[in-house]
C-alpha cells in the first residue's frame, strides 16, 4: 500500500538549487525522515545559506533537528546540527564534492519549517583531488 506522504529529499546533481521542509512554508508533518544528497561537479564543494529556518527547539537537537554531513556514507562526519530558529545569514560549507542534508522530526509539536539554497561554485579543499583521480582512472581509456 501506498502511504500518502509528501514526497521529501532525494539526489540533488544540478549545480545550485533549493531545498524545504515538506509543507514549507506550512508547518512540516510528524515523524519524517528525509535525506537530501547533493553531489557538487568534480572538483567543487557545496555551499548551503539558510534563507528561513524554524523548527521545534531542543538544547541538544533531540526531537526535530536539520544535520549536514561531509559526504554521503552513514559514517560521513556531521558539519553542522541545527534546531530551533537559526539566521538566515548562516552559511554551512563542505570542504568535498559530497553533502547529506538530513531532516528528522518527532511525533508531536511542528513549526514553520526551513528553506535553504545552495550553490557549487567553490573549488573542493579536499577531496577533489583524489575524486578526479579515481574518475580518470575508472572512466578514462585513452
Ligand atoms: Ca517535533
Amino acid at each position: 500500500m501506498f502511504t500518502c506522504f509528501a514526497a521529501c529529499g532525494g539526489e540533488l546533481t544540478n549545480p545550485s538549487g533549493i531545498i524545504q521542509s515538506p509543507n514549507y512554508p506550512n508547518y512540516y508533518p510528524h515523524s519524517r525522515d528525509c535525506r537530501w544528497y547533493i553531489t557538487a561537479p568534480e572538483g567543487k564543494r557545496i555551499t548551503v545559506t539558510i534563507m528561513d529556518f524554524e523548527i521545534e527547539h531542543q538544547g541538544s537537537c533531540y526531537y526535530d533537528y536539520v544535520e549536514f554531513i561531509n559526504g554521503h556514507l552513514d559514517r560521513s562526519p556531521t558539519i553542522a546540527k541545527y534546531c530551533g530558529n537559526v539566521s538566515s545569514t548562516t552559511v554551512i560549507e563542505s570542504t568535498s564534492r559530497c553533502m547529506t542534508i538530513h531532516f528528522n522530526s518527532d511525533g508531536s509539536i511542528s513549526n514553520g519549517g526551513f528553506r535553504l539554497r545552495y550553490t557549487t561554485s567553490e573549488p573542493a579543499i579536499c577531496g577533489g583531488a583524489i575524486t578526479q583521480q579515481w574518475t580518470d582512472r575508472v572512466h578514462y581509456h585513452p
